[in-house]
């Protein structure tokens, strides 16, 4: 076909034309199409024709476009990247991808939040889900963790229970994306070893800033073999480069209205700007023997290995770089399995562990609908791979050859077993068989008092504020009660204080634990502020403006961010911009009705006199204020801007509340030094 031959008309009669070099649209088939606009009708106003194989082509696909979402962890966002270690780590394991520092390993990341809907928003009070594929030249290595290290049930058999709890409540589907209702904290009050979880979910671990900001876990005990045939036990870290960084809860429900994409946005955004996401992989490393000692069990994947007994040995860098080119192809297609292994690695006898081993594959089967997904692009092997499986829905490969078995000795090139393949550790494995809980798991309340222990002031406040506006959203009273309960012995100062959030002091229900709780030294690397995102790199910081505004005076507040890494976003009354008092245009990035201040990490008020009158009878202009002092943040403000604070209750006499009119300097001072003004806190909500 020439190009002057790809001409069609459209609706209105209008020549469309495939430009030279352009792809010719054509049918799955191959068949060239030369009229996409209409389908084949019996006349031009008759009857659309059966015969309109196009049409029902097209139709036929787009009907069928819908794939199963994830049972859990349904919403998320995937990247691509690379992975290259420091130095040569093989004294810990002969693992191919952690041999030589001059080697990248290719990676795709799949973050998610867990118990919302494809379509439900990201700032949801929830674990995140923490997902790497490493393409190694062993084949594929998944470790598919979550940004919390230990979960809520200590055996794969309670998975589903638990999922039931959270998820909408059957008979009425509500409420989405939320663990604020009766089913889930019946399900938890009702299983104590829930406990150490529940206080690291209501704390603001589970309402991350960004995923550049949050630490990621393999949660589980595994092992790293070394050539030698050595076993050591390790847990998967990642550490953020950004550091860590969360957003206040008042703010998250905020942000869910204003961006339910805020977190896949800015992972867009700053992709798009050439700046990656970057994260160290660690591991603790610790042997049987040490193991042993440890007065928890490290099979028990509610238990945490305290950082300050076993410090992170950092493995290498994870630099996430390329954002996918289709987010279905790649990021919805993605499947990754904890039995996804490369020599070198092996897994404990952690029953969640083992329980997941069969868990990932089978939901695979099901959401992928083919036992030939690892053929899709996304998850197939970098490395060469071949075996004599044959067949199967949707078979991509065309193995060759007579002999699809073994033994065999009509084909001599087919694929055989090698003995540099994988071989297991040969752990010992106990008898007998038995349904049963080691005892050596039931303790639930200690690490849960280390927890709350080990965490600042204004951690704690969130804590309590977190299980207040939980449990306040649970009607069943029996149950907020026999939450008191658990919350009394994993600390009574803890529990006293949700039960006076809650007005319901001293109706705690007792509780016996099966292990009374001990008291561990605190773990200040619980603590967020154990790893602070610092100074401003990667934040946003919100300037709200007026006709008659200070052009120069953004110029220079942009300007110094930009050197300290920071990003300005320009809102305005309307998105066409406003007009500096020089006369010229300054554009918008935000009108204000869409761009409230939850949006930023912190902002600048510079309207012009005349300007703050406007936003005087704006009740959008009085939120962005006041929100922006309640969510803690820094606040820079010029003089004509002080009505603007007057009407949103805002002093200006106290830190973080920062005037700009003899320059920038001093706001984006206070601003790279500080996340949050915690201190500020107790004055613009009750304590907690
Ligand atoms: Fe998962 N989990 N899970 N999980 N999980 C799934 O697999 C399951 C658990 C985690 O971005 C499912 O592909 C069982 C712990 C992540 O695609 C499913 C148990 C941890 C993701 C499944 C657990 C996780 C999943 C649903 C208890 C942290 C998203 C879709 C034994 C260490 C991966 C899918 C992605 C996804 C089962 C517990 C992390 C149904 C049975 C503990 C990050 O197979």
């Amino acid at each position: 076909m020439t190009d002057d031959q790809r001409a069609t008309r459209g609706e209105g009669g209008e020549l469309h034309q495939t430009a030279p070099g352009e792809e010719p649209m054509t049918t799955n088939q191959g068949l060239p199409i030369s009229d996409d606009q209409n389908s084949l009708k019996a006349g031009v106003r008759g009857p659309t024709l059966l015969e309109d194989f196009i049409l029902r082509e097209k139709i036929t696909h787009f009907d069928h476009e819908r794939i199963p979402e994830r049972v859990v962890h349904a919403r998320g966002y995937g990247v691509h990247g690379h992975f290259q270690p420091y130095e040569s780590h093989a004294k810990l394991t002969k693992a191919a991808f952690l041999q030589d520092p001059a080697v990248k390993t290719p990676v795709f990341v799949r973050w998610s939040t867990v118990a919302g809907s494809k379509g439900s928003f990201d700032l949801a009070r929830d674990v995140r889900g923490f997902a790497v594929k490493f393409y190694t030249s062993e084949g594929n290595f998944d470790i598919v963790g979550n940004n919390i290290p230990v979960f809520f049930i200590q055996d794969a058999i309670k998975f589903p229970d638990l999922i039931h709890a959270v998820k909408p409540e059957p008979d009425r589907d509500f409420p989405q994306a939320q663990s604020a209702h009766d089913t889930f904290w019946d399900f938890v009050s009702l299983t104590p070893e829930s406990m150490h979880m529940l206080m690291w979910v209501m704390s603001d671990r589970a309402i991350p800033r960004s995923f550049r900001h949050m630490e990621g876990f393999g949660v589980h005990t595994f092992r790293l073999i070394a050539e030698d045939g050595t076993s050591r036990f390790i847990k998967w870290h990642f550490k953020p480069v950004a550091g860590n960084a969360s957003v206040l809860w008042d703010e998250a429900v905020k942000t869910n209205g204003a961006d339910p994409d805020f977190h896949r946005r800015d992972v867009w955004n700053s992709l798009d700007a050439g700046k990656p996401i970057e994260f160290e992989l660690g591991v603790q490393v610790f042997d049987e023997e040490q193991a042993d000692e440890f007065d928890f069990d490290v099979l028990d994947a509610t238990k945490i290995v305290p950082e300050e007994i076993i410090p992170v040995t950092m493995l290498g860098k994870l630099v996430l770089d390329r954002r996918v080119d289709n987010f279905f192809a790649e990021t919805e297609q993605v499947a990754f399995c904890p039995s996804h292994l490369v020599p070198g690695i092996d897994f404990s006898d952690d029953p969640l562990l083992q329980g997941r081993l069969f868990s990932y594959l089978d939901t695979q089967l099901s959401r992928l609908g083919s036992p030939n997904f690892h053929e899709i692009g996304i998850n197939a092997p970098k490395c060469p791979f071949a075996n004599l499986q044959q067949d199967g829905h949707m078979r991509m490969r065309v193995p060759k050859g007579r002999a699809l078995y073994e033994p065999s000795s009509l084909d001599d090139g087919a694929p055989r077993e090698t003995p540099a393949g994988f071989v297991s550790h040969p752990a010992t494995v106990p008898s007998p068989k038995l349904r049963q809980r080691p005892e050596s798991f039931a303790d639930h309340y200690t690490q849960a008092r280390l927890f709350w222990r080990s965490q600042e002031p204004h951690e704690q406040r969130h804590i309590v504020n977190g299980f207040a506006f939980e449990l306040a959203n649970v009607e069943a009273v029996k149950v907020r009660r026999r939450m008191l309960g658990h919350l009394q012995l994993i600390d009574e100062e803890l529990g006293e204080r949700v039960a006076d959030a809650l007005g319901m002091k001293g109706q705690a229900e007792d509780i016996t634990p099966a292990v009374p709780p001990r008291d561990m030294e605190p773990s200040p690397a619980l603590s967020l502020t154990a790893l602070p995102a610092h100074g401003l790199a990667f934040k946003k910081v919100g300037v709200l403006v007026t006709d008659g505004v200070d052009g120069d005076a953004v110029d220079a507040l942009r300007e110094a961010l930009m050197e300290e890494g920071a990003e300005l976003a320009v809102v305005a009354p309307k998105i066409g911009g406003v007009e500096d008092s020089a006369g010229r245009t300054l554009p918008a990035d935000k009108a204000l009705s869409a761009g409230p201040s939850v949006l930023f990490d912190h902002v600048v008020l510079m309207p012009s006199e005349a300007g703050v009158e406007v936003l005087l009878n704006e009740a959008a202009a009085i939120d962005w204020v006041r929100d922006a002092f309640g969510h803690l943040k820094i606040l820079g403000y010029n003089e004509a801007s002080v009505p603007l604070l007057e009407a949103g209750g805002v002093p200006t006499e106290v830190e973080g509340v920062v005037p700009v009119d003899d320059g920038p300097q001093d706001f984006v001072a206070t601003a790279a030094s500080t996340l949050r003004v915690w201190e500020r806190e107790p004055t613009v909500r009750s304590p907690g």
